[in-house]
């Protein structure tokens, strides 16, 4: 299998690294650097332990060397689907020392995504717990395991029955580990998904490491700073955003929680004295209640990072009450590189109603109406976006790319935003049809996809409808063949058929046909209108669901 790669025109290559923004550092060599200067700090804290630098080095090594034994080899592709538990930090850095990439599945993923990254990744290994949240993930790694031809080993961090134990490979002797290439890439990361399935983002040391360095300094981290992985860990906000890249990096240490509810973070918080972490809009509505009445002391919250989604300006104004101590920082990011932060010095009226500025002098960003032609400050346009850590191509995805890039290499987030004249972006909203359900990007066409194979399904149209509380949330339109399905049943068979809860449809509507277009295409447009006056009544969603 041929190595996923991402290439920029030699050109920019050369200019991003004269500037000194791709320095030729390895993300293995960067933890390298780190534990050499502060052994003894605490790198990893958690529930049950601490891991000084030191440890967590020699750690990494033991594994990435247990990783060639198995082997695994240079370029090759790991599923991890770990939950935020300090052996993701081991595996995810053993994997860099080894050549390997990490593809960063999330918990919540079932059957059908892990069979689509792994087969679309070609993945040789699959590490996940035996447990997590009361769902079993060796029967999970079970039932993928024979439609995903090039998985050799599925490891298990605790009980691991039939499978390879992880405890093992923590234990094998450090052997030669082979050179890593800086400017190669390092690990896929996942889009979001705006068409069909999430597609496969190849990111490299040299670029990921540039924009962790300077989010690391962007938000104050140093060696005093305690970054809490609160959402999960994989997920490119967590990683890097500053994340528990920023704050390895830094030599701050990473405070792992393993749910974000108040009642586990809180303590969390309070023990390790954390000083930064980062929340999704609906989670943030519910700190910020929980904070008004907790025993907990949070006093040592300095920053407090909101993003992934449109926070309103309603919230923001409650999480800065409800934090009164904590710097409020709102962060508009992509797994596909460019990311933005209102930095903490900023006035009020910013941190507020905007999603903050790129990291780097060298983030082009274009605003632009249906045309491609640049709108003026404070118009509302489509985002491109190319710089020194934006992807060029996803992986082995050529009509995706031609769709997402532009012939000069931009990159087309989807976003429709507005852009003040410093530079500050305000998103309005997605030109495309994906919807942000409190964060979690669910794609309309995955799901009709699912819907439309049932059989008293004619037609489906999955859309977002506003909600109060997720920001977004998800409803399908169906028309019928014969006799309609009950709304329940049709919930039933998306989740039989493999699919993460949180893309289940929240609401299901009957309708007789959909509205179409002159040319005689469905409407989403139309559609969309229609129920968003018909439902305006909250959601029942369930938080974090
Ligand atoms: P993903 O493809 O999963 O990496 O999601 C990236 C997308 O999430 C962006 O293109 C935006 O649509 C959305 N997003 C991320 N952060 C924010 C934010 N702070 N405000 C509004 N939308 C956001
Ligand atoms: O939503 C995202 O993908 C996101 C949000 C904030 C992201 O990738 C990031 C910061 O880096």
């Amino acid at each position: 299998m041929t190595r996923p790669t991402q290439v920029w025109p030699e050109e920019f290559a050369a200019r991003y690294r004269a500037l000194g923004y791709w320095r030729g550092e390895t993300l293995g060599d960067m933890l390298r650097a780190t534990a050499a200067r502060w052994p003894d700090r605490d790198a990893v804290l958690f529930d049950g332990g601490r891991w000084s630098y030191a440890e967590l080095d020699a750690r990494v090594d033991r594994l990435a060397s247990a990783f060639v034994r198995l082997g695994f080899r240079p370029g090759d592709r790991v599923l991890v689907q770990l939950p935020n538990i300090p052996e993701f930090i081991a595996v995810v850095f053993g994997l860099f020392r080894a050549d390997v990439l990490p593809v960063f599945v999330l918990p919540a993923h079932r059957r059908a995504e892990i069979e689509h990254f792994g087969r679309h990744a070609d993945a040789v290994g699959y590490v996940i717990p035996d447990t997590f949240g009361g769902f079993d993930y060796r029967s999970l790694a079970r039932e993928v395991r024979s439609s995903i031809p090039s998985l050799r080993h599925v490891i298990v961090v605790g009980d691991a029955e039939d499978h390879t134990p992880y405890a093992g490979l923590e234990a094998t002797p450090v052997g030669p580990l082979p050179p890593v290439d800086p400017s190669s890439v390092a690990f896929l990361q996942l889009s979001g998904g705006s068409t069909g399935f999430s597609k496969l983002i190849p990111r490299t040391h040299d670029d990921y490491l540039y924009s962790v360095r300077e989010s690391a300094a962007i938000c104050g981290l140093d060696e005093t700073s305690v970054f809490m992985a609160t959402l999960p860990i994989g997920h490119n906000f967590t990683m890097s955003s500053p994340g528990i890249l920023g704050a390895l990096y830094a030599g701050s240490a990473v405070a792992l929680t393993r749910s974000p509810v108040p009642d586990v973070a809180f303590p969390i918080i309070e023990r390790f004295r954390v000083t930064i972490t980062g929340l999704v809009p609906p989670l943030a509505l519910i700190w910020e209640q929980a904070a008004r009445t907790t025993t907990a002391d949070l006093s040592s919250l300095k920053v407090l990072q909101v993003g992934g989604a449109k926070l309103t300006a309603e919230l923001a104004r409650r999480v800065r009450e409800a934090f009164p101590q904590a710097i409020l920082q709102q962060v508009f990011g992509m797994a596909e590189g460019l990311v933005n932060y209102t930095r903490l010095d900023d006035p009020e009226e910013r941190l507020i109603h905007t999603q903050g500025r790129p990291i780097s002098p060298d983030d082009e960003v274009r605003v632009v109406d249906d045309e491609g032609r640049e709108v003026s400050p404070g118009k509302a346009g489509h985002l491109l976006t190319r710089g020194p850590y934006t992807i060029r191509a996803y992986y082995n995805a050529p009509d995706a790319n031609a769709r997402a890039f532009t012939a000069d290499g931009f990159y087309r987030t989807g976003d429709v935003v507005s852009r003040d004249e410093d530079g500050y972006l305000t998103v309005l909203g997605r030109a495309t049809d994906m919807i942000n359900r409190g964060g979690e990007k669910v794609s309309a066409e995955e799901i009709e996809d699912h819907l439309i194979a049932h059989p008293q399904v004619h037609d489906a149209v999955v859309v977002a409808v506003p909600d109060p509380y997720l920001g977004e949330r998800t409803c399908a339109a169906i028309v019928p063949r014969g006799e309609a399905p009950k709304p329940a049943a049709l919930k039933a068979w998306i989740r039989q058929r493999g699919l993460a809860a949180y893309k289940i449809p929240d609401q299901i509507v009957v309708v007789d046909s959909f509205p179409e277009t002159a040319v005689g295409k469905t409407s989403r447009r139309d559609i969309r209108a229609a129920l968003r006056a018909q439902l305006s009544a909250p959601s029942q969603a369930a938080p974090g669901a």
